[in-house]
């Protein structure tokens, strides 16, 4: 397991917020800024789709590096340091081993459509005490 501190944790989620916008873009007509998901099997695509352009070197997995480039592309326009973009790979990485397999990748973009709906129904204030 990472090892995260709350801190961090807390640190990684404003973040996340932050690049959320940009980060559910990149899924296009799959699912909008509201976390509405149009239709399941043609998120599930498109989550594969993002995934392998991430994964620049075809390895299956995408690490730190991979990771930083893909968000300087998809998120341009926010300012995200070196130790921001590490922050959020270290929360979406759940088993810590440095790289994002698919089923953490999907995890992470399922959370933030979690997340950008409660947003949208003023539930952002009740999530934050979960
Ligand atoms: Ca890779
Ligand atoms: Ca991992």
């Amino acid at each position: 397991m990472a090892k995260i501190s709350l801190g961090q944790a807390k640190r990684a989620r404003k973040l996340w917020q932050k690049a959320r916008k940009k980060f559910l873009r990149s899924f296009g007509s799959a699912v909008d800024e509201k976390g509405h998901v149009k239709s399941e099997d043609m998120l599930h695509e498109k989550i594969k789709e993002v995934f392998e352009m991430y994964d620049t070197d075809k390895n299956g997995t995408i690490e730190l590096d991979e990771f930083r480039n893909a968000m300087i592309v998809t998120c341009k326009c926010i300012f995200l340091s070196k130790d921001d973009v590490r922050a959020m790979f270290q929360v979406a990485d759940i088993d810590g081993d440095g790289k994002l397999e698919f089923g953490e990748f999907q995890k992470i973009v399922m959370s933030q459509i979690l997340e950008a709906e409660q947003a949208s129904q003023g539930l952002t204030g009740l999530c934050a005490l979960l």
